[in-house]
């Protein structure tokens, strides 16, 4: 089926360019105010604009949204559809462990993803240690504190070329 008769949009934009979505989840808008020693000393702001240079050099339009609520993340994941959203890079924040609902509307979309965490999920907490995106992802980094979105962008950029 062409994307006019499912209602999706062009891979592009109007000026021409591929689209890329990141989604970061509930208390990732505190990054940078506390508990630096675990989550680096970014802000999401720092975060953000780093990626958008990034995609920037690279031609293609970068899309950060964040929300504490999960229907409005469960939304946004449902709009890059029809944004024609070539690659998602996520990172769920606390709802890695508990979104049955994101998890489905990942599924749903059928968008490749990556799933990030600035923390390394394994070496802490055992409630951390699973998670309900993990296995429909095309990858996972996780430990590598900002520097993950980075890398994750740079294999997004690589595969939708
Ligand atoms: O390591 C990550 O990126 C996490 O996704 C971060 C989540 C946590 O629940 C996941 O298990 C791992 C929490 C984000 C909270 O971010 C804060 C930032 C600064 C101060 C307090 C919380």
């Amino acid at each position: 089926m062409n994307a006019k008769k499912t209602g999706q949009k062009s891979a592009r934009n109007a000026n021409g360019k591929q689209r890329i979505l990141v989604v970061h989840g509930p208390n990732l808008n505190l990054l940078g105010s506390r508990e630096p020693d675990i989550y680096g000393l970014d802000s999401l702001g720092d975060i953000n604009a780093s990626l958008a240079k990034q995609a920037k050099a690279a031609s293609v339009e970068l899309i950060s949204f964040q929300s504490n609520h999960e229907g409005d993340l469960v939304d946004r994941i449902q709009a890059a559809r029809n944004e024609g959203v070539a690659f998602i890079i996520l990172n769920p924040g606390g709802y890695t462990h508990t979104s049955v609902a994101m998890r489905d509307a990942l599924a749903a979309v059928a968008i490749p993803f990556v799933e990030v965490h600035l923390s390394n999920i394994h070496a802490r907490e055992p409630f951390r240690r699973h998670s309900h995106f993990s296995d429909i992802a095309v990858g996972v980094i996780c430990g590598l504190g900002s520097q993950g979105y980075r890398l994750a962008l740079d294999f997004a950029l690589n595969r939708i070329r």
